[in-house]
């Protein structure tokens, strides 16, 4: 999913693991960079192993994200793209690129730019309307990139790095990742929505299209009822290109055999998506021991979906959240407040907010909440017990069930600028059906 260049040989990409050529590349160039005057707080090189506990540490933190710059397939740069926390609604609209480097023997070819176009581009696509970032003025490249890029120099912090007992200045940059008609100037809103002042602190809502699988085929269920399955294709890798192409950053795909058979069933199909696919995949539905799941990571699904093991067997999720962190999200599905398992067939005597603050606690990257009685409904969410679930815990929760009109989207909105931590919404039937149409739908949640 990383970029190209015009340059054959440059690309650069989200890093979601490292082997181990990767970090021996990755900690030379570090090092590299360092003894090359910036870019890093180190001074000094830090050899092999300090930089190693460093990169792998990076992956347990939720608001990080690696970027790694690749000449010829090695890794001869990187960046960080982080997030405001949580606690930080004031900030939410913006993120922050820090350890930006290249190093010194592949600079002067692009790939500083690559790099950054990647990081703009995965932050847009989160919502985001701001990037900032700040950088020694010594790094004169650097800086020339910057502003060619349209980054705006907008302070300098005169006692930003000592190095080697001499001050060194540090610039400041900032720049806009949005449309002008939603930005504030000089501390005030300068534009206005329908009369109302722009909700800045809220970021766009993420809109995950539903491709459930049935058989083979993309289907939607009524309140997950097997034998109610309207089939929308026969083709998931045409549907997944579909979604792409209508501009969604994400997929939401469920094997709905899979999870009503406890293991993986519609496996072609799912591979199909894969192979079509242009934006991460999350998958769920049948996933019950970690072989399944790791074998899914490996297979190109970016992030896995656990619902029945949740409740079952919730040592398994804080094992594969230790394993493949960022990488697992809880499917919580509850028919009356109560969480369902086995394809929905099962409902068990947990509160979903409980099992919240458990998967939270096992170290989940999101949490899908799903109101079984509204799914495929077309009649809107379960907005109340969503915005409970939210409040409970600190990981982002993903609306889903019920969906049917962009008012019923709109509704979300208004929740989410409310209630912090309403990341997306899942939507199926109402895509399907051309109720909403993707373009309405992003520009809603936007
Ligand atoms: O529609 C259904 N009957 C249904 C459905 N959509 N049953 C399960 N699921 C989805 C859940 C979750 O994403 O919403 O399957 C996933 C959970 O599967 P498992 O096998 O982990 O319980």
């Amino acid at each position: 999913m990383g970029s190209g260049s015009i340059t054959p040989g440059l690309m650069a990409e989200r890093a979601e693991m490292l082997d181990e050529d990767d970090l021996q590349a990755l900690c030379e160039s570090v090092d590299a960079s360092i003894l090359g005057g910036g870019g890093f707080g180190w001074v000094k090189p830090q050899g092999r192993s300090v930089l190693e506990r460093y990169f792998r540490g990076i992956f347990l933190v939720p608001e990080r994200m690696l970027f790694v710059a690749r000449q010829d397939g090695n890794i001869v740069g990187s960046a960080q793209l982080v997030r405001p926390s949580r606690s930080n609604e004031a900030q939410a609209m913006t993120a922050n690129a820090m350890q930006f480097h290249i190093a010194p023997y592949a600079r002067g070819i692009g790939l500083g730019r690559v790099l950054i176009e990647e990081i703009l581009k995965c932050a847009r696509a989160m919502g985001y309307q701001f990037l900032t970032l700040d950088v020694r003025e010594t790094q004169g490249g650097a800086i020339a990139l910057f502003r060619s890029m349209e980054f705006e120099h907008w302070g300098t912090n005169p006692y930003y790095a000592l190095v080697e007992g001499r001050m060194v200045r540090g610039l400041y940059f900032v720049k806009r990742l949005q449309e002008q008609s939603r930005l504030v100037q000089n501390g005030a809103v300068s534009e206005f929505e329908n009369g109302k002042p722009a909700d800045m602190t809220a970021r766009a809502l993420t809109l995950y299209p539903a491709i459930d699988l049935k058989d083979g085929a993309c289907v939607r269920l009524r309140r997950g009822e097997m034998d109610d399955a309207t089939v929308y294709s026969d083709d998931p890798g045409a549907q997944a290109r579909a979604w792409c192409e209508a501009g969604f950053n994400w997929l939401h795909v469920v094997d709905l055999n899979g999870a009503f058979a406890g293991r993986s069933a519609n496996t072609d199909a799912v591979k199909q998506i894969v192979a079509n696919a242009k934006v991460p995949v999350q998958l769920g539905g049948g996933l019950r021991d970690l072989a399944g799941i790791e074998s899914w990571l490996e297979a190109g699904i970016s992030r896995v979906i656990l619902g029945s093991v949740a409740v079952k067997n919730p040592e398994l999720v804080r094992e594969a959240c230790r394993l493949f962190p960022g990488r697992i999200v809880a499917g919580i599905d509850a028919r009356m407040g109560f969480v369902a398992t086995e394809g929905w067939a099962e409902v068990s005597d947990m509160q979903a907010t409980d099992l919240g603050l458990r998967m939270q606690d096992a170290g989940v990257a999101a949490i899908i909440f799903t109101e079984i009685s509204r799914d495929g409904m077309l009649e809107g969410l379960d907005l109340n017990q969503t915005a409970e679930l939210a409040q409970t815990v600190s990981v982002p929760v993903i609306a889903s069930g019920g969906v049917g009109s962009l008012d019923h989207l709109a509704a979300l909105r208004r929740v989410a600028s409310q209630v912090s931590g309403i990341e997306g919404v899942i939507v199926g039937r109402a895509l399907y059906d051309g109720r909403i149409s993707p373009a309405d739908a992003l520009r809603v949640l936007s």
